[in-house]
């Protein structure tokens, strides 16, 4: 399988994640994605390509023009205020107040963020910039090389991101401007299947009304999980998009004979839908050993994700999104992807 991969996901080196109440070391780190190249490069899993420059239209596709140029500026705005530390939202446009947008840095970015433990740090856009490139890169794979499953190895992620919404570690939704690219080159229908411990809230809202985008989630119930608001199993899409999310919630313990009852009957919704293409959100934070989730996955249970994958015999694209135990990241994403190729 081909992974595509660029280095400058390093320019995303925030210092701080505001956590527990403490400014922490970041969990969304650069050895993430360090660990999963070497262990890509140690099973021989295919060659690694570099992305090619798509430029800001297939972003201006799905996320608002005003919050585009608002991630884009947001650290030089943030430096001219003379503050010490990273740009970290405070305060929001919460129940029954404004939704203007605001002049200053410091609304700004509560006006663009659902979150706050993402800190907008030096490098931010343009690691944001070259990971929806990574996307799109594998996803032109896929489409022209007619391969069965590409790996495009985002860093940042993705399914937090919304229309007008950074947080979650995210800022542009890689997965869902993949499945965009899809459809305005001929692909009538995409699935994305977001198998991420945390509910992809971004994705869900961006194609929350659209028929042609069936977005279903297996994720840590929002009772008990980030992000809190969004997620439950009556989120079923609106207006055209009636039908077309489909959400499992899971409590705390999980283990994979129950998430994979629930995969399989997600199945049953991917058939019916019959879509050419599959995007899968592909996080591996539902590790037993994940120190910010709480499903009991084992290395040896994300093989069996990519062989059950596999069986719908439909193409894969595969975009990488959370896991942040650091140890294992490389073993359990190469095992889906080995056990997606058989
Ligand atoms: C991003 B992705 C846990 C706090 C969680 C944010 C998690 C973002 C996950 N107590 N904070 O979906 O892996
Ligand atoms: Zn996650």
């Amino acid at each position: 399988m081909i992974t595509v991969y660029s280095d400058k996901h390093r320019l995303r080196n925030s210092k701080t994640e505001l956590y527990g109440g403490q400014l922490v070391e970041p969990y969304e780190r650069p050895s993430r994605a360090e660990i999963v190249l070497e262990r890509v490069k140690k099973e021989k899993l295919g060659e690694i390509v570099k992305p090619r420059d798509f430029g800001i239209a297939p972003v201006h596709a799905l996320h608002d023009v005003g919050f585009v140029e608002f991630l884009q500026n947001a650290w030089e705005e943030w430096l001219m205020t003379g503050y010490k530390g990273e740009a970290i939202a405070t305060c929001w446009p919460a129940r029954r107040m404004s939704n203007r947008i605001p002049e200053f840095i410091e609304g700004k970015v509560g006006y663009y963020s659902m979150s706050s433990e993402t800190s907008i740090s030096k490098g931010t856009w343009e690691a944001a910039y070259v990971s929806k490139d990574v996307a799109l890169t594998g996803a032109e794979i896929l489409l022209k090389k007619e391969n069965k499953g590409v790996f495009s190895l985002c860093r940042p992620p993705g399914h937090h991101a919304s229309f007008d919404l950074f947080g979650g570690y995210c800022f542009l939704n890689n997965a869902a401007i993949s499945a965009q690219w899809f459809i305005d080159n001929g692909i009538d229908k995409v699935c994305i299947l977001d198998i991420d411990f945390h509910h992809g809230n971004g994705t869900q809202d961006i194609f929350y009304e659209r028929e042609d985008v069936l977005y279903i989630s297996l994720h840590g119930h929002p009772r008990n999980a980030f992000p809190h608001f969004s997620g439950y199993e009556d989120e079923t899409g609106y207006n055209a998009g009636e039908g077309t999310t489909y959400n499992w919630p899971m409590i705390p313990g999980t283990q994979f004979g129950r998430w994979s009852e629930n995969l399989k009957e997600s199945f049953e919704k991917i058939k019916k839908f019959d879509s050419k293409i599959i995007v899968v959100s592909l996080g591996v934070d539902t590790f037993e050993n994940d120190p910010i989730s709480f499903f009991k996955l084992k290395s040896d249970n994300f093989i069996s994700i990519g062989e059950l994958i596999a069986e719908l015999e439909i193409p894969c694209h595969f975009v990488m999104e959370g896991g942040y135990d650091i140890d294992e990241i490389g073993l359990n994403v190469v095992n889906v992807l080995q056990g997606f190729e058989g």
